[in-house]
């Protein structure tokens, strides 16, 4: 089976790369002909020449970063992108959600839709679509949104994943708030699954864990895509009887998880993290003999649900990206309740003495949609702090 990926705006566009890089080099180096086989189908198709193109449409409103994507993957030597799969225009949307969901989106929905529909016609089988771009900008936020809703009324079957970038909490573009508001209410309503990356968290793996000095985006995007690949790979599940290219997305993604990079955190803490669900996926050595009892604990999930039905395991006895044995855990659970209320109380903030309005009402957004967006998150917090 396929997917058929989506990198919008710079931040979906720089991750795009990298994510697809990690995904051919473990393909083509795996050891098991039939993980490989089964990661190509689903991430790549072959031309006459035998050239992995990856089974992606890069949109932005901008060309630079397209053009700086589309030349990293043809360095590889191993894949590339499509060559007339992008578009792009001259100017940004200056980080403005309104100006990329009320204009940009709308005014180049027909192009997009024609190059998603040229990848979805090229694979044999379909298991869904995947959207790539940050919750804090205009194009990605703004016209990957429009966009959702687009493919969300053409594919009404498919499976459609956003994976989202979570701003840095003291970020750099002074609407971002806004435009996650926006975003997520949104995406909530529409989208299959959100998983999401915060650029905070992956910032601290990348000073903590992998000591590096002098962090960059390059740096954040390559921890990004590694935990990516270890969910979107093939792997085993209870259902899939030992076959490597069943549905990526599988059958259990229902709920809207987060990628956390720890651990539940223990009882004894004051902040204890109740979840819905939680997916352990396990690679390499031993995955088949992995102790994984701790998972299963009743006590971290909702009293409505068993551990039976909240935790999933995925297994694959192939190495991931050269690491002997690696764990991903993707949780749908309260750890993203504090950003998420953090990010509504500072929008909140800024709406209450109309900061910036204007800027939005300008192209078509109205304080309505703003209230109704408000709303529709706030059901979201307060659903999660429920949880017990
Ligand atoms: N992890 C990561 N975050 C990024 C990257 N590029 C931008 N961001 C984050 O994305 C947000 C800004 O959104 P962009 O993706 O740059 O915006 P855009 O979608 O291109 O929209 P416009 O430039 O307004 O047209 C900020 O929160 C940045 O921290 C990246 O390469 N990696
Ligand atoms: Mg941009």
């Amino acid at each position: 089976m396929s997917m058929v990926t989506l990198q919008l705006g710079q931040c979906g566009n720089q991750i795009g790369p990298d994510l697809f890089g990690i995904l051919s080099s473990d393909a083509l180096h795996g050891p098991r002909r039939s993980y490989g086989a089964a990661s190509r189908e689903r991430f790549f198709h072959s031309t006459a020449h035998g050239d992995l193109v990856a089974r992606a449409v890069l949109i932005d409103m901008e060309p630079k970063v397209i053009k700086q994507s589309m030349a990293k993957a043809a360095a590889s030597g191993t894949w590339r992108y499509g060559d007339a799969s992008h578009f792009s225009q001259k100017q940004g949307s200056g980080n403005n959600w309104a100006n990329g969901y009320c204009v940009h989106g709308p005014r180049h929905r027909e192009v997009v839709e024609e190059l998603v529909r040229r990848e979805v016609e090229r694979c044999d089988r379909l298991a869904g679509l995947m959207a790539m771009m940050s919750v804090a900008g205009g194009t990605g936020s703004g016209v990957g949104t429009y966009i959702t809703q687009c493919l969300r009324d053409t594919y009404a079957k498919s499976f459609i994943l956003n994976h989202l970038t979570w701003p840095y909490r003291t970020g750099e573009v002074i609407v971002q708030n806004y435009n996650s508001v926006l975003t997520l209410a949104h995406l909530y309503q529409l989208s299959d699954a959100i998983l999401v990356h915060e650029n905070d968290m992956v910032h601290k793996i990348c000073s903590q864990l992998l000591n590096i000095k002098h962090i960059s985006f390059s740096d954040v995007n390559r921890v990004i895509a590694h935990q990516m690949g270890s969910v979107l790979q093939p792997s085993l599940s209870a259902d899939s009887h030992g076959d490597y290219s069943r549905n990526p997305l599988g059958i259990d993604w229902h709920v809207h998880p987060h990628v956390a990079s720890e651990r539940p955190r223990s009882l004894t803490g004051t902040s204890f993290n109740v979840s819905l669900a939680n997916l352990l996926i396990l690679r390499g050595k031993d995955v088949f003999s992995t102790e994984t009892g701790g998972f299963e604990d009743p006590a971290l999930y909702t009293s409505w649900l068993s551990s039976k039905e909240a935790f999933n395991t995925w297994k694959c006895p192939v190495p991931f990206n050269k690491y002997e044995k690696s764990a991903t855990l993707v949780s749908n659970s309260q750890a993203l309740l504090r950003p998420l209320d953090t990010m509504v109380g500072k929008a909140w903030n800024m709406f209450a003495s109309r900061a910036y309005i204007h800027q939005y009402i300008k192209f078509g957004i109205s304080e309505e949609d703003f209230l109704e967006s408000f709303t529709s998150l706030e059901q979201v917090i307060a659903s999660y702090t429920q949880l017990s």
